[in-house]
Protein backbone atom coordinates (compact mmCIF):
# COMPACT_ATOMS: atom_id res chain seq x y z
CA UNK A 1 0.00 0.00 0.00
CA UNK A 2 1.48 3.49 -1.05
CA UNK A 3 2.41 5.25 2.20
CA UNK A 4 0.91 8.34 3.00
CA UNK A 5 1.80 11.64 5.28
CA UNK A 6 -0.14 14.30 6.35
CA UNK A 7 0.38 18.06 7.46
CA UNK A 8 -0.39 19.01 10.55
CA UNK A 9 -0.52 22.34 12.12
CA UNK A 10 -1.97 23.97 14.84
CA UNK A 11 -3.58 27.08 14.34
CA UNK A 12 -5.40 29.23 17.19
CA UNK A 13 -5.15 25.87 19.15
CA UNK A 14 -7.39 23.45 16.86
CA UNK A 15 -5.48 20.75 14.45
CA UNK A 16 -5.83 20.74 10.84
CA UNK A 17 -4.99 18.00 9.10
CA UNK A 18 -4.71 18.17 5.64
CA UNK A 19 -3.78 15.51 3.35
CA UNK A 20 -1.62 16.48 0.19
CA UNK A 21 0.66 13.99 -1.12
CA UNK A 22 3.38 11.23 -0.36
CA UNK A 23 6.32 13.42 -1.36
CA UNK A 24 4.89 16.55 -0.04
CA UNK A 25 6.60 15.77 3.37
CA UNK A 26 9.89 15.36 3.22
CA UNK A 27 12.64 16.60 5.22
CA UNK A 28 13.03 17.61 9.21
CA UNK A 29 9.49 18.24 10.27
CA UNK A 30 10.69 21.63 11.85
CA UNK A 31 10.94 22.45 8.23
CA UNK A 32 7.62 20.64 7.33
CA UNK A 33 5.92 23.00 9.58
CA UNK A 34 7.38 25.93 8.92
CA UNK A 35 6.63 25.33 4.91
CA UNK A 36 3.06 24.82 6.27
CA UNK A 37 2.81 27.39 7.70
CA UNK A 38 4.12 29.43 5.20
CA UNK A 39 1.43 27.49 3.09
CA UNK A 40 -1.58 28.27 5.30
CA UNK A 41 -0.62 31.76 5.45
CA UNK A 42 -0.80 31.95 1.92
CA UNK A 43 -3.88 30.85 1.34
CA UNK A 44 -6.12 31.99 4.51
CA UNK A 45 -4.99 35.65 4.41
CA UNK A 46 -4.36 37.92 6.87
CA UNK A 47 -6.77 36.42 9.18
CA UNK A 48 -4.82 33.61 9.95
CA UNK A 49 -1.62 35.65 9.76
CA UNK A 50 -2.18 36.91 12.63
CA UNK A 51 -1.45 33.79 15.19
CA UNK A 52 1.26 33.09 13.74
CA UNK A 53 3.29 36.87 14.07
CA UNK A 54 5.82 35.51 15.59
CA UNK A 55 6.95 33.23 13.70
CA UNK A 56 7.50 35.30 10.51
CA UNK A 57 9.10 37.68 9.35
CA UNK A 58 8.26 41.47 10.26
CA UNK A 59 5.72 43.12 9.03
CA UNK A 60 6.25 45.74 6.26
CA UNK A 61 4.22 47.98 5.07
CA UNK A 62 4.50 48.51 1.17
CA UNK A 63 3.07 50.32 -1.19
CA UNK A 64 2.09 49.25 -4.92
CA UNK A 65 3.98 50.17 -7.81
CA UNK A 66 1.80 50.01 -11.15
CA UNK A 67 4.76 50.38 -13.46
CA UNK A 68 6.94 47.86 -12.74
CA UNK A 69 4.42 44.67 -12.79
CA UNK A 70 7.70 42.67 -12.05
CA UNK A 71 9.02 43.98 -8.92
CA UNK A 72 5.44 45.35 -7.78
CA UNK A 73 4.02 44.59 -4.50
CA UNK A 74 1.72 45.83 -2.41
CA UNK A 75 -0.28 45.51 0.82
CA UNK A 76 -1.14 41.96 0.54
CA UNK A 77 -1.76 40.75 3.74
CA UNK A 78 -0.91 37.62 2.84
CA UNK A 79 2.74 38.61 1.37
CA UNK A 80 2.99 41.21 3.73
CA UNK A 81 2.88 38.78 6.29
CA UNK A 82 4.64 35.87 4.64
CA UNK A 83 7.22 38.72 3.91
CA UNK A 84 9.86 36.48 2.41
CA UNK A 85 8.53 37.06 -1.19
CA UNK A 86 8.40 40.41 -1.53
CA UNK A 87 10.16 42.35 -4.15
CA UNK A 88 8.92 45.48 -3.50
CA UNK A 89 10.04 49.09 -4.45
CA UNK A 90 11.27 51.98 -2.66
CA UNK A 91 8.70 52.71 0.01
CA UNK A 92 8.41 56.24 1.42
CA UNK A 93 5.84 57.02 3.92
CA UNK A 94 6.94 59.66 6.28
CA UNK A 95 5.27 60.73 9.60
CA UNK A 96 6.68 64.40 9.83
CA UNK A 97 6.53 64.34 13.69
CA UNK A 98 9.07 61.85 13.74
CA UNK A 99 12.03 64.14 14.55
CA UNK A 100 14.72 62.25 15.85
CA UNK A 101 15.09 59.45 13.37
CA UNK A 102 13.85 59.89 9.82
CA UNK A 103 14.52 56.75 9.35
CA UNK A 104 12.41 55.47 12.13
CA UNK A 105 9.49 55.54 9.38
CA UNK A 106 10.84 55.47 6.38
CA UNK A 107 10.32 51.97 4.86
CA UNK A 108 12.69 50.29 2.91
CA UNK A 109 11.72 47.64 0.19
CA UNK A 110 13.34 43.86 1.05
CA UNK A 111 17.18 43.84 0.61
CA UNK A 112 17.76 47.67 1.27
CA UNK A 113 17.66 49.63 4.36
CA UNK A 114 17.38 52.85 5.40
CA UNK A 115 20.42 55.36 5.75
CA UNK A 116 20.09 59.38 6.28
CA UNK A 117 22.44 61.28 3.73
CA UNK A 118 23.95 64.72 4.95
CA UNK A 119 21.08 66.37 4.78
CA UNK A 120 19.28 63.88 7.15
CA UNK A 121 17.03 62.97 4.40
CA UNK A 122 16.24 58.97 4.59
CA UNK A 123 16.71 57.09 2.06
CA UNK A 124 17.05 53.13 0.58
CA UNK A 125 20.30 51.82 0.10
CA UNK A 126 21.24 48.42 -0.72
CA UNK A 127 21.52 46.20 2.35
CA UNK A 128 25.32 44.62 2.89
CA UNK A 129 24.44 40.75 2.43
CA UNK A 130 26.38 40.20 5.36
CA UNK A 131 24.05 42.37 7.65
CA UNK A 132 21.53 39.82 7.47
CA UNK A 133 20.83 37.36 10.46
CA UNK A 134 22.65 34.59 10.71
CA UNK A 135 20.25 32.06 9.08
CA UNK A 136 19.58 29.48 12.12
CA UNK A 137 18.27 26.45 10.00
CA UNK A 138 18.05 24.56 6.41
CA UNK A 139 14.30 26.27 6.45
CA UNK A 140 15.66 29.50 5.87
CA UNK A 141 17.63 28.85 3.38
CA UNK A 142 16.02 30.00 -0.15
CA UNK A 143 16.87 28.82 -3.70
CA UNK A 144 16.87 31.20 -6.66
CA UNK A 145 15.96 31.52 -10.33
CA UNK A 146 19.72 31.43 -10.80
CA UNK A 147 19.85 28.03 -8.87
CA UNK A 148 21.64 29.30 -6.06
CA UNK A 149 21.17 28.74 -2.17
CA UNK A 150 21.24 31.82 -0.06
CA UNK A 151 21.31 31.40 3.26
CA UNK A 152 18.04 33.47 3.65
CA UNK A 153 15.49 35.59 1.68
CA UNK A 154 17.77 38.60 3.43
CA UNK A 155 20.36 37.70 1.61
CA UNK A 156 18.69 36.45 -1.46
CA UNK A 157 16.77 40.01 -1.39
CA UNK A 158 20.29 41.83 -0.48
CA UNK A 159 21.92 40.80 -3.50
CA UNK A 160 19.55 41.00 -5.78
CA UNK A 161 19.29 44.79 -4.61
CA UNK A 162 23.11 45.19 -5.93
CA UNK A 163 21.91 43.70 -9.50
CA UNK A 164 19.13 46.12 -9.57
CA UNK A 165 19.09 47.78 -13.04
CA UNK A 166 20.49 44.78 -15.04
CA UNK A 167 19.24 42.24 -17.06
CA UNK A 168 20.39 39.10 -14.43
CA UNK A 169 18.86 41.53 -11.50
CA UNK A 170 15.31 41.92 -13.46
CA UNK A 171 15.45 38.01 -14.35
CA UNK A 172 16.53 36.85 -10.52
CA UNK A 173 13.45 35.47 -8.56
CA UNK A 174 12.90 33.56 -5.37
CA UNK A 175 12.20 30.61 -6.87
CA UNK A 176 11.75 28.39 -3.88
CA UNK A 177 12.28 27.76 -0.45
CA UNK A 178 15.04 25.73 0.64
CA UNK A 179 18.39 25.11 -0.65
CA UNK A 180 18.68 23.97 -4.34
CA UNK A 181 18.06 20.26 -4.95
CA UNK A 182 17.57 18.19 -7.34
CA UNK A 183 13.73 18.39 -8.65
CA UNK A 184 12.98 15.79 -10.88
CA UNK A 185 10.82 16.14 -14.20
CA UNK A 186 7.49 15.88 -13.61
CA UNK A 187 5.47 13.67 -16.11
CA UNK A 188 2.42 13.95 -17.61
CA UNK A 189 0.55 11.61 -15.48
CA UNK A 190 1.65 13.26 -12.00
CA UNK A 191 0.77 16.81 -13.75
CA UNK A 192 -2.71 15.43 -14.09
CA UNK A 193 -3.04 14.89 -10.89
CA UNK A 194 -1.90 18.02 -9.24
CA UNK A 195 -4.85 20.02 -9.73
CA UNK A 196 -6.61 16.90 -8.29
CA UNK A 197 -4.94 17.51 -4.64
CA UNK A 198 -4.84 20.98 -4.97
CA UNK A 199 -8.48 21.38 -5.56
CA UNK A 200 -9.62 19.43 -2.98
CA UNK A 201 -7.28 21.09 -0.47
CA UNK A 202 -8.33 24.52 -1.28
CA UNK A 203 -11.86 22.87 -0.43
CA UNK A 204 -10.94 21.48 2.69
CA UNK A 205 -9.09 24.66 3.84
CA UNK A 206 -11.87 26.74 3.14
CA UNK A 207 -14.03 24.46 4.81
CA UNK A 208 -11.87 24.35 8.49
CA UNK A 209 -11.45 28.10 7.98
CA UNK A 210 -14.89 28.36 8.32
CA UNK A 211 -15.88 25.98 10.96
CA UNK A 212 -13.36 28.07 13.20
CA UNK A 213 -14.12 31.09 12.28
CA UNK A 214 -16.49 32.53 15.28
CA UNK A 215 -15.22 35.71 15.53
CA UNK A 216 -11.97 35.47 13.96
CA UNK A 217 -13.27 37.19 10.59
CA UNK A 218 -10.81 34.53 8.80
CA UNK A 219 -13.36 34.87 5.88
CA UNK A 220 -15.52 37.64 5.26
CA UNK A 221 -19.75 37.77 5.44
CA UNK A 222 -20.26 36.46 1.34
CA UNK A 223 -17.66 34.62 1.48
CA UNK A 224 -18.84 33.03 4.64
CA UNK A 225 -22.26 32.42 2.68
CA UNK A 226 -20.66 30.99 -0.37
CA UNK A 227 -18.63 28.19 2.20
CA UNK A 228 -21.70 27.41 4.37
CA UNK A 229 -23.35 25.75 1.31
CA UNK A 230 -20.34 23.32 0.70
CA UNK A 231 -20.19 22.63 4.40
CA UNK A 232 -23.82 21.76 4.71
CA UNK A 233 -23.56 19.25 1.65
CA UNK A 234 -23.97 15.75 3.20
CA UNK A 235 -22.13 14.71 -0.20
CA UNK A 236 -19.38 16.55 0.69
CA UNK A 237 -16.36 14.22 0.63
CA UNK A 238 -14.32 14.77 4.04
CA UNK A 239 -10.53 15.62 4.46
CA UNK A 240 -8.44 12.45 4.57
CA UNK A 241 -6.55 10.03 2.70
CA UNK A 242 -8.23 9.78 -0.79
CA UNK A 243 -7.41 7.86 -3.98
CA UNK A 244 -6.98 9.77 -7.18
CA UNK A 245 -9.65 8.06 -8.56
CA UNK A 246 -12.39 9.04 -5.50
CA UNK A 247 -10.72 12.79 -6.16
CA UNK A 248 -11.87 12.81 -9.83
CA UNK A 249 -15.10 10.72 -9.33
CA UNK A 250 -15.96 13.70 -6.47
CA UNK A 251 -14.90 16.28 -8.47
CA UNK A 252 -17.27 14.93 -11.20
CA UNK A 253 -20.30 14.40 -9.28
CA UNK A 254 -19.52 17.89 -6.94
CA UNK A 255 -18.25 19.95 -9.43
CA UNK A 256 -20.22 22.76 -8.26
CA UNK A 257 -18.18 22.83 -4.74
CA UNK A 258 -14.99 23.36 -6.09
CA UNK A 259 -15.76 26.09 -7.83
CA UNK A 260 -15.84 28.30 -5.11
CA UNK A 261 -12.48 27.55 -3.47
CA UNK A 262 -10.59 28.30 -7.31
CA UNK A 263 -12.11 31.76 -7.25
CA UNK A 264 -11.42 32.10 -3.74
CA UNK A 265 -7.53 31.40 -4.04
CA UNK A 266 -7.08 33.31 -7.13
CA UNK A 267 -8.54 36.64 -5.16
CA UNK A 268 -6.30 35.80 -2.11
CA UNK A 269 -3.53 35.95 -4.68
CA UNK A 270 -4.26 38.70 -7.23
CA UNK A 271 -3.38 41.89 -4.45
CA UNK A 272 -0.91 43.89 -6.53
CA UNK A 273 -2.26 45.64 -8.14
CA UNK A 274 -6.02 43.65 -8.21
CA UNK A 275 -6.80 43.30 -11.80
CA UNK A 276 -7.45 39.80 -12.40
CA UNK A 277 -3.65 38.53 -13.73
CA UNK A 278 -0.97 37.12 -11.35
CA UNK A 279 2.88 38.31 -11.47
CA UNK A 280 5.76 35.81 -10.62
CA UNK A 281 5.49 37.81 -7.25
CA UNK A 282 2.16 37.49 -6.64
CA UNK A 283 1.97 33.72 -7.05
CA UNK A 284 5.09 33.34 -4.80
CA UNK A 285 3.47 32.73 -1.70
CA UNK A 286 1.93 29.71 -3.11
CA UNK A 287 4.56 28.60 -5.37
CA UNK A 288 7.29 29.10 -3.29
CA UNK A 289 6.62 26.33 -0.43
CA UNK A 290 5.28 24.37 -2.57
CA UNK A 291 8.02 23.35 -5.21
CA UNK A 292 10.33 21.47 -2.59
CA UNK A 293 7.89 19.35 -1.91
CA UNK A 294 5.40 19.20 -5.29
CA UNK A 295 7.84 18.41 -8.36
CA UNK A 296 5.17 19.35 -10.61
CA UNK A 297 4.04 22.96 -9.35
CA UNK A 298 6.61 24.62 -11.55
CA UNK A 299 5.64 22.67 -14.69
CA UNK A 300 1.48 23.06 -13.57
CA UNK A 301 1.59 27.33 -13.39
CA UNK A 302 4.13 27.24 -16.32
CA UNK A 303 1.21 25.62 -18.18
CA UNK A 304 -1.91 27.57 -16.65
CA UNK A 305 -0.31 30.49 -18.55
CA UNK A 306 -1.71 29.24 -21.65
CA UNK A 307 -0.68 32.61 -23.84
CA UNK A 308 2.94 32.55 -22.13
CA UNK A 309 2.44 36.59 -21.49
CA UNK A 310 4.49 35.46 -17.98
CA UNK A 311 0.77 36.38 -15.93
CA UNK A 312 -2.03 34.06 -15.09
CA UNK A 313 -5.22 35.60 -15.84
CA UNK A 314 -8.59 34.45 -13.97
CA UNK A 315 -10.03 32.34 -16.89
CA UNK A 316 -6.42 30.48 -17.13
CA UNK A 317 -5.95 29.89 -13.64
CA UNK A 318 -9.98 28.64 -13.40
CA UNK A 319 -9.23 26.16 -16.78
CA UNK A 320 -6.12 24.60 -15.00
CA UNK A 321 -8.38 23.74 -12.43
CA UNK A 322 -10.33 22.01 -14.68
CA UNK A 323 -13.33 24.91 -14.33
CA UNK A 324 -15.43 24.92 -17.50
CA UNK A 325 -15.88 28.27 -19.40
CA UNK A 326 -19.09 29.11 -18.18
CA UNK A 327 -18.27 28.95 -14.64
CA UNK A 328 -15.19 31.44 -14.51
CA UNK A 329 -16.81 34.44 -12.79
CA UNK A 330 -14.43 37.37 -11.59
CA UNK A 331 -17.80 37.95 -9.71
CA UNK A 332 -17.25 35.24 -7.35
CA UNK A 333 -14.07 36.82 -5.88
CA UNK A 334 -15.37 38.23 -3.02
CA1 LIG B 1 -2.47 41.07 -9.98
CA1 LIG C 1 -1.28 34.47 -19.39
Amino acid sequence: MEQRFAWSSILNGTEVRMELHPEWNRGSSGSTMRVWIFFVLCLAGKALAAPQQDALPEEEEVIEDVVTEETAVGANPVQVEVGEFDEAIDEEEEDPTTQENPCLNHHCKHGKVCEVDENNTPMCVCQDPSTCPASVGEFEKVCATDNKTYDSSCHFFATKCTLEGTKKGHKLHLDYIGPCKFIPPCVDSELNEFPLRMRDWLKNVLVSLYERDDDNNLLNEKQKIRVKKIHENEKRLQAGDHTMELLARDFEKNYNMYVFPVHWQFGQLDQHPIDGYLSHTELSPLRAPLIPMEHCTTRFFDECDIDDDKYIALDEWAKCFGIKEQDIDQNMIV
